[in-house]
């Protein structure tokens, strides 16, 4: 068996948002800034697409939602725009980010730090959580952006976005949120809080991947990401991605269908498996479940190197990760488990499971007892579980 827990990482491509976008490769090709049928063919599906992603976040008609290729590029393109149009010009000279964003986050704020910008890392509490009062008692007059995002990749944690979004109206601060995890998983309407930027990417709710987008409120308009023949409104020039935007808008249509489902259905497998998962013994998950997204957990598993299980799971046919995949190859404790004061043992134990509406039942039933051997084999030559005191702490700071 084969079973792929991993979607956080990335996902399928739902089957019809293949057969939509299959067209738009072998005979709708034309570039559509061209000036012949094979251009003006592309430009009902392309309309369409715009129209389903609009649609699918609730943005109105006056907003930009400007494609890109990847919700990395949508994150460096926030806070580069802010970097030129902000603190370069000496207007403002902060920004503010939570220390548990995506690295297309954290390395650009860091570029911009080393670029003269001062920049806020936020803390996150013993729940994996933002608060939404260290964004409120961070932001001073020079304050530029606060960016936050929706739901975190790694624990599944939803952060207090309309509160945060409130607390930068109130002080006149732009506000971004990175929605990669949230979309097709909880419900996302920038009409019903304060948000002036919201990244997200096709390939994480079974869309294409190459291809993502940057909503923008009215009157907060970036300056151009790409320089050149004025596409996307002159903010990203490249001709368009076709297939891409057609198979975004599809995968964003079908999302939004399924978004019942995503929160009753597939949070209720999610649940039973995790409760599977805690009978092991020394087992320790952060998040407390309803404020997650429906599909992830991120549990420890004392005394096994996370890798070491993923080895065992991988064998096995099972795909999961110790926590972002982007950052899965350098054996790094996990920044989560650290950042919320979890011992060094515990921080390296961390493995990520994450479901979609493809799981089933028979997966998880499956993927359960080729845990539980791995635990009893792994921890059988573990000398720091061999070791550890009887009753010991779970290794998570005092309020545990
Ligand atoms: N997180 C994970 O395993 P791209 O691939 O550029 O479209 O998405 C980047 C990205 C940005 N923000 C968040 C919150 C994300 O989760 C991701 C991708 C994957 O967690 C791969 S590192």
């Amino acid at each position: 068996m084969r079973v792929y827990l991993d979607n956080n990482a990335t996902t399928l491509v739902d089957p019809h948002v293949f057969a939509e976008m299959e067209p738009y490769f072998v005979q709708k090709y034309g570039n559509p800034n061209s000036l012949h049928s094979f251009a003006s063919e592309t430009h009902p599906g392309l309309k369409d697409a715009m129209e389903k992603i609009y649609a699918g976040i609730h943005a109105p008609k006056e907003d930009s939602v400007v494609i890109t290729s990847c919700a990395t590029e949508s994150n460096n393109w926030v806070f580069k725009s802010i970097y030129f149009e902000y603190i370069l010009t000496g207007r403002k000279n902060h920004i503010i980010v939570s220390e548990v964003e995506h690295p297309s986050v954290i390395a650009t704020a860091k570029f911009i730090e080393s670029m003269g910008c001062k920049v806020t890392y936020l803390p996150i509490n013993h729940e994996g959580l933002v608060d939404p009062q260290t964004v409120r008692d961070s932001i001073t007059s020079k304050t530029a952006l606060v960016s936050v995002m929706w739901a975190n990749n790694e624990t599944g944690a939803i952060f207090p976005v309309e509160e945060i979004g409130a607390i930068c109206a109130e002080h006149n601060v732009l506000f971004h949120t990175d929605a990669v995890q949230a979309i097709g998983k909880i419900p996302v309407d920038v009409q019903s809080f304060n948000v002036d930027y919201l990244t997200f990417s096709a390939h994480k709710f079974h869309g294409p991947k190459g291809v993502g987008g940057l909503y923008m409120k009215k009157g907060r308009e970036l300056s151009p990401l790409l320089h050149g023949g004025s596409q996307m409104g002159g903010y990203r020039s490249g001709t368009l991605n076709v297939p891409g935007i057609v198979g975004m808008g599809k995968a964003m249509e079908q999302a939004i269908d399924a978004l019942d489902f995503e929160m009753t259905d597939v949070r209720e497998m999610r649940d039973a498996f995790e409760d599977e998962l805690l009978k092991i013994p020394d087992t320790f998950v952060v998040t407390p479940r309803e404020k997650r997204t429906p599909n992830t957990i991120l549990i420890s598993f004392r005394g096994i190197e996370g890798e070491s299980m993923l080895w065992d799971l991988n064998r096995a046919g099972i795909g999961a990760s110790t926590g972002s995949a982007c950052a899965s190859e350098d054996l790094e404790s996990n920044p989560v488990m650290e950042a919320i004061g979890a011992d060094a043992d515990l921080a390296h134990t961390a493995v990520r499971f994450s479901l979609s509406r493809y799981t089933t039942q028979e997966e998880l039933d499956y993927t359960i007892e080729v845990v539980r051997k791995a635990v009893e084999r792994l921890r059988g030559i573990s000398s720091s579980y061999a070791y550890a005191p009887e009753g010991h702490e779970s290794g998570l700071d005092a309020h545990h």
